[in-house]
């Protein structure tokens, strides 16, 4: 875990970037899907969404939320990225509602920049060491 400092266009370069894009996703994917079925079930997808930072846009930084709502919560992000609901997430679904969570989250942004905690190998750290790699070219 560490603290970043994150914008809009950071996140919009990184998903733009298809190339990079792509092999996070099959990197994430592979690391997450710990049977190797090529699905994530719902134990396995946990981990994901417990990254995705839903604590601060949802509740606040500094609110502690209730375990019975964030299982809810869990639950109704499961089904979000569970396109076609068959109770398991394929590479193509995984793909598709990250990249459409993150420039949800772009946009939300605005243009501020803010910081965030964020958990290493997660898709918005990856964002942030990406664009600071270009800064240093
Ligand atoms: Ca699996
Ligand atoms: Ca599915």
């Amino acid at each position: 875990m560490s603290v970043e400092v994150l914008d809009a266009a950071t996140i919009f370069n990184f998903v733009e970037d298809e190339e990079a894009f792509n092999v996070s996703i099959r990197d994430r994917f592979a690391r997450l899907d710990t049977d190797h079925d090529g699905l994530l079930c719902y134990a396995e997808m946990l981990k994901e969404l417990q990254s995705l930072r839903v604590f601060e846009t949802h509740f606040g930084i500094d609110v502690k939320p209730d375990p019975d709502e964030l299982a809810r919560l869990y639950d109704s992000l499961f089904m979000q990225f569970d396109h076609d609901s068959n109770g398991a997430v394929d590479l193509e679904e995984f793909k598709e509602e990250t990249k459409r969570m993150m420039l949800a989250m772009a946009n939300d942004m605005g243009f501020l920049p803010v910081q965030m905690a964020l958990e290493e190998d997660s898709f918005l750290k990856k964002a942030v060491e990406r664009e600071s790699k270009r800064a240093l070219v």
